[in-house]
């Protein structure tokens, strides 16, 4: 099975982490691509960031077509482009946030998720009304860490750790989601320490889309996430027309 994960943001060192991190929870027979796109931002931390990088983003699905790839995994927490993406495969696509929060319900019966910049929460509190995750979800919580500040070695680690701890205490959180694909390396270590289930996105999406793929189960092309009507797409964005 071929599952290509892809870093919505062009940061090339937190595309590795992610390959890292899905390779370490993917079947022997899985083959994982981890890649990102060519164009758009180096982080994505807001609703500009988030709908410029959709457009590199559907550039690697529609190269993932051509690649018999089985399954997609979008590696942003915000689940940037979900459903355009769904449109253009049949092949399950799954974002890491769903994936997530998902996973904690489906463990706890309530999770707090552990995100970077403050601004992002909006973000998350989105995802979590429209995929019907209120009733579980104790609190969006911000460290006020950049995205690229988990790249470089610093108390970034520490930050995410304390932030989750204090989770557990102040909201009664039972599960903490990690807000963040750059977080996909410490999900181990800081449920270790804080005795409880930490999730990262990456490996729980790896994980549904083998089990979707081994069900034989495709993305439905009945009715809203048919492929997209054949029309001229101008300018810029020409090579994006679909025939
Ligand atoms: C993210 C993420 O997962 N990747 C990225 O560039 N931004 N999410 C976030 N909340 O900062």
């Amino acid at each position: 099975m071929k599952i290509k994960v892809i870093n919505p943001n062009t940061t090339a060192s937190m595309t590795e982490k992610i390959g890292i991190a899905a390779q370490a929870v993917a079947s022997c027979s899985t083959e994982i691509i981890a890649c990102n796109p060519s164009m758009g931002p180096v982080s994505i931390e807001g609703h500009y960031d988030e709908a410029l990088a959709v457009v590199g983003l559907l550039e690697e699905i529609r190269k993932g077509e051509a690649e018999s790839v089985d399954g997609y995994v979008i590696a942003c927490f915000g689940d940037p482009g979900l459903l355009a993406a769904r449109e253009l495969t049949r092949s399950p696509v799954i974002g890491i946030a769903e994936a997530a929060m998902h996973t904690a319900s489906l463990i706890s019966t309530g999770f707090s998720i552990v995100t970077t910049l403050s601004r992002t929460r909006i973000i998350a509190q989105h995802l979590v009304e429209n995929y019907g995750m209120t009733k579980f979800c104790r609190n969006i919580r911000s460290t006020d860490l950049a995205v690229l500040e988990l790249e470089i070695d610093g108390n970034a680690r520490k930050i995410i750790t304390d932030e989750c701890r204090q989770a557990l205490v102040e909201d009664g959180a039972e599960a903490i989601v990690l807000g963040c694909s750059g977080m996909a390396d410490l999900a181990k270590e800081i449920s270790q320490e804080i005795g409880a289930p930490v999730i990262d996105g990456v490996g729980a999406a790896v994980k549904f889309v083998e089990v979707l793929v081994s069900l034989g189960l495709e993305t439905s092309k009945v009715g809203s996430l048919a492929f997209p009507i054949p029309k001229p797409y101008t300018g810029t964005l020409q090579g994006f027309t679909v025939f």
